[in-house]
């Protein structure tokens, strides 16, 4: 074992340090020998120095291995033992590099290279775990063809690629694709299959596979089905084909994130890919059915085209979440797809870049590359690669991606050359644009204007706030999409994207007979925060009248915002014109469910706390907790009359189908159900938990009763129904935080941390109760400071077990400086003793020291 003492001066990488390894890797032979204490590795691998190499060091990574023997061409060498590997004096021609180590797979809870889930192996490489399981340049950019063996008594036995052959006791694989040591896995288990067959459009026949535990085989229909939508959406739309006989996808119980591209053998948390009626809500489905085309779309996104370093990560990662939105709004709705991210972008990424965690999307320091798999290098690069796309136009967009496919193929690239296949291919220059990968920070955009004989004038300013390191950010290239309509509601101008590239510009519309009202940032056309004086009246009159389905929605939150905002500072009473608008609203049957399901979903507690303190005001989640529970309990007196009825028109009826239609009513539904328990002591929510036949209905039901307060029974009813099944169980535990009043919601997690089913060691479960804490707003905030000293003993407590999902949910602490100073000095005290706890891992102590210097 050689591990450094994390706790001393942690290291820091620069992007502007990249050098190429010295060595070309031409094959990687591997064997394993199963044991759950003590695996034995052996690689073989062939190395050839590089004529032109600037650095002939022979380095390899390695960490928590035992090194057993190590030779070079049949010959023993003594390899010098460094920090984070070794280094050997190697001959100056190809030679043939073999390593025996030993790892201790039963014993890694970090859940990072080899590990145990439920008595079964697998793996997790990226971006750094591959150096956990062997010796070996651990970097994205050194790429080499993988053979592997696996020895061991588990009834199966999987790896990346083709099987090449098996038997008692043993099975070997074969990946004849080039690839960086992250994308490697291995996994051995008693597991069964679902299977499936894919027909590629060259004709090549595809063996499809999820693998589960014995009990799940009835969880895999879904999946299945989307991974075939997957495949030939992307055949469709970008024209890539899979190119492998064969596509694993396994599912696991612990597991960091949601799912990993491993190529050919994909490795997904279970909860991301398991589903059924019964035990998976609508959200889940729609959230199975992305993560599985992302993961499916990394075959080309990612893994023939990889990144040459982990400072270019959303380069695979920006595209890829691009890629898998745009097949969500194919399956399902475009302008609620679209409504969703932006919902979650200004929830998870808004907060981040406006906070000490800020980030370019393409950071250029590191000291733990796993705290820099983030909202701003995934959702934000989606955006990047969104707002590229308007800029350019679809027809230069699949131009520049065709040449993208055909110029790097099977390469490890950069941002640089990414933007260069888009001048290339439009031959525009993106030398502007490109600051949207290297600043961080939200601009913040303010709109002015201006009518006079016909011509009206929009002005806009931009400005981004500093950032850590960043005090000064030059005006970006950003694509303002605007319409303009008539005051009688019809649009006089259709949507046209204005390009600003200056700190201050303005665009004129000429002709005009009447001052138009203005739709601006249309589909969200960019991630910014728009700041312009209006109206709610006008603001109602773009929720009754935009043709724009995005900015509908969005005056309608803007509209919500607003009131709740009175509400908290002034103590109004909830605004009578919006709850009229609204009451129109949901009563329309015209309108899409799932777009009256948004509408009626108010915006969250902590987004009207983002809101306050943008406008130079400190939010008090307890006032912000009780106008949101005012405005409620008003909205659903308004609607008194009609709840019975609209319950009873948007109830689905039938058997259930976790489709978009479907969903969307059922979104709508649940709303109104849970209105109706505000009002009728809990009848209708208690009849439909006893009646309900899919989750969806029951988790709504168990809801609406739970806020209420009338859920004891049926809480005890759920819990012993599902007590066996741990997916439904980390809805449950979730559940009970989430409807906790705020005095009662630390309380109620440390309880749950206390019951027999809590467990430090699978992060599902345990983020369904530290998340769930963190995500109550008002619960987390309350003035006794139990919320945020319980999250960090916690948090204490699961380092020393899983430091990355530990350093992960630190960042619940990363909005502190919006809060009052009594509140801020808690906050820090627990920062401080987290960054105070002996053996702090490396990840935990990057990211509550970049808090704390804020
Ligand atoms: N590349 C995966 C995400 C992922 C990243 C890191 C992991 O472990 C440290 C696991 C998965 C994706 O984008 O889906
Ligand atoms: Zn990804």
């Amino acid at each position: 074992m050689n591990d450094a003492a994390p706790n001393a001066a942690p290291q820091t990488f620069y992007l502007k340090d990249y050098k190429p390894f010295g060595y070309e890797v031409e094959s990687v032979k591997l064997t394993f020998q199963l044991s759950p204490n003590a695996t034995k590795v052996h690689s073989a691998i062939r190395f050839t120095p590089k004529a032109d190499a600037e650095d002939n060091r022979f380095f390899l990574h390695g960490e928590q291995l035992s090194l057993i023997s190590a030779k070079i061409d049949g010959t023993p060498v003594t390899a010098r033992l460094v920090e984070g590997g070794l280094e050997c004096d190697v001959p100056r021609t190809s030679f043939l590099w073999e390593a025996e180590v030993e790892i201790d797979p039963a014993a890694n809870t970090a859940l990072e290279g080899l590990y145990m889930s439920n008595g079964m192996y697998c793996t997790q490489c990226e971006a750094e775990g591959f150096r956990k399981i062997t010796y070996y340049p651990d970097r994205p950019d050194v790429m080499s063809t993988f053979t592997v063996r696996i020895e061991g008594d588990e009834p199966v036995m999987l790896s990346n690629g083709n099987p090449t052959g098996a038997g008692e006791g043993w099975a070997e694989w074969h990946d004849p694709w080039p690839k960086p040591a992250y994308l490697f896995a291995l996994v051995a288990g008693d597991l069964v299959n679902h299977p499936g067959s894919f027909t590629t459009k060259s004709g090549k026949d595809v063996e499809l596979n999820i693998w589960v535990r014995p009990g799940d085989e009835g969880k895999c229909a879904f999946g299945m089905e989307a991974l075939k939508k997957s495949m030939k959406w992307d055949e469709d739309v970008y024209g890539l084909e899979y190119d492998l006989d064969l596509f694993n996808i396994v599912a696991v119980d612990d597991f960091n994130m949601g799912a990993m591209e491993n190529k050919g053998l994909n490795i997904f948390n279970s909860s991301c890919v398991l589903a059924s009626p019964e035990t998976s809500t609508d959200a889940n489905f729609e959230r199975i059915e992305a993560i599985i085309a992302h993961e499916y779309f990394h075959n080309w996104t990612g893994n023939r085209i990889t990144c040459r370093d982990w400072f270019q990560l959303c380069l695979k990662e920006g595209l890829t979440v691009f890629r898998d939105a745009q097949f969500t709004a194919d399956m399902r709705s475009e302008p609620v797809k679209r409504i969703e991210d932006v919902i979650a972008l200004r929830a998870r990424q808004f907060p981040e870049d406006g906070g000490p965690l800020a980030h370019p999307p393409r950071p250029e320091e590191f000291q733990e590359i796993n705290n820099f798999y983030t909202a701003t290098v995934y959702e934000k690069g989606a955006e990047v690669i969104g707002m590229l796309k308007r800029l350019v136009g679809d027809d230069n967009y699949y131009k520049a991606l065709n040449l993208y496919f055909e110029r790097h193929d099977g390469q490890a690239c950069t941002i640089e050359d990414w933007l260069k296949v888009f001048e290339d291919a439009t031959g525009r220059d993106l030398s502007q644009f490109k600051l949207w990968y290297s600043q961080a920070g939200t601009p913040r955009v303010k709109v002015t204007e201006d009518y006079a004989d016909g011509t009206y004038t929009l002005t806009f300013e931009q400005s981004t706030p500093p950032t850590p390191g960043q005090p000064e950010k030059a005006p970006r290239v950003i694509p303002m999409a605007v319409g303009l309509l008539s005051p009688n509601g019809d649009e006089v101008r259709a949507t046209e994207v204005l390009e600003l590239t200056e700190a201050k510009q303005s665009f004129t519309f000429e002709g005009l007979a009447s001052k138009p009202v203005p739709s601006i940032l249309r589909e969200f056309s960019a991630p910014v925060i728009l700041e312009r004086e209006t109206t709610n009246s006008e603001r109602a009159f773009l929720l009754a009248h935009d043709t724009d389905p995005f900015n509908r929605w969005e005056a309608g939150n803007a509209l919500a915002k607003e009131v709740r905002v009175a509400m908290v500072l002034d103590g109004a009473a909830p605004d009578a014109a919006y709850l009229d608008a609204l009451e129109k609203l949901v009563r329309d049957d015209e309108q899409d469910p799932a777009f009256r399901a948004l509408v009626l979903s108010p915006p969250s507690q902590s987004d009207i706390a983002q809101t306050l303190h943008e406008r130079g005001h400190t939010p008090d989640p307890q006032k912000i907790y009780d106008a949101a529970e005012t405005f409620t309990q008003t909205l659903a007196q308004q609607l008194e009359t009609s709840l019975p009825r609209l319950y009873a028109a948007t109830t689905v009826e039938g058997p259930y189908v976790p489709d978009a239609d479907g969903a969307g009513k059922r979104a709508l539904n649940s709303r109104i159900l849970s209105l109706l328990t505000r009002l009728d002591g809990g009848e209708q929510a208690a009849r439909q938990y006893a009646s309900a036949d899919n989750m969806t209905q029951q988790y709504a039901a168990l809801a609406a009763l739970m806020k209420a307060e009338k859920g004891e029974t049926q809480s005890q009813a759920f819990f012993e129904q599902w007590q066996d099944d741990r997916l439904v169980m980390d809805k449950w535990f979730a559940l009970q935080i989430a409807c906790a009043a705020p005095e009662t919601t630390a309380a109620t997690a440390k309880e749950l941390t206390q019951h027999p089913l809590f467990s430090m060691k699978n992060p599902n479960r345990f983020r369904a109760v530290m998340g769930a804490l963190a995500g109550n707003h008002a619960g987390f905030h309350h003035a006794s400071g139990a919320g945020y000293q319980l999250l960090a003993e916690n948090l204490i407590a699961l380092d020393s077990v899983n430091p990355q999902t530990t350093a992960r949910m630190c960042a619940a602490f990363q909005t502190w400086k919006r809060y009052d100073s009594k509140r801020q000095a808690q906050i820090q005290a627990e920062l401080e003793r987290i960054l105070a706890t002996r053996d702090l891992s490396r990840d935990t102590h990057e990211m509550v020291s970049r808090m704390l210097s804020a």
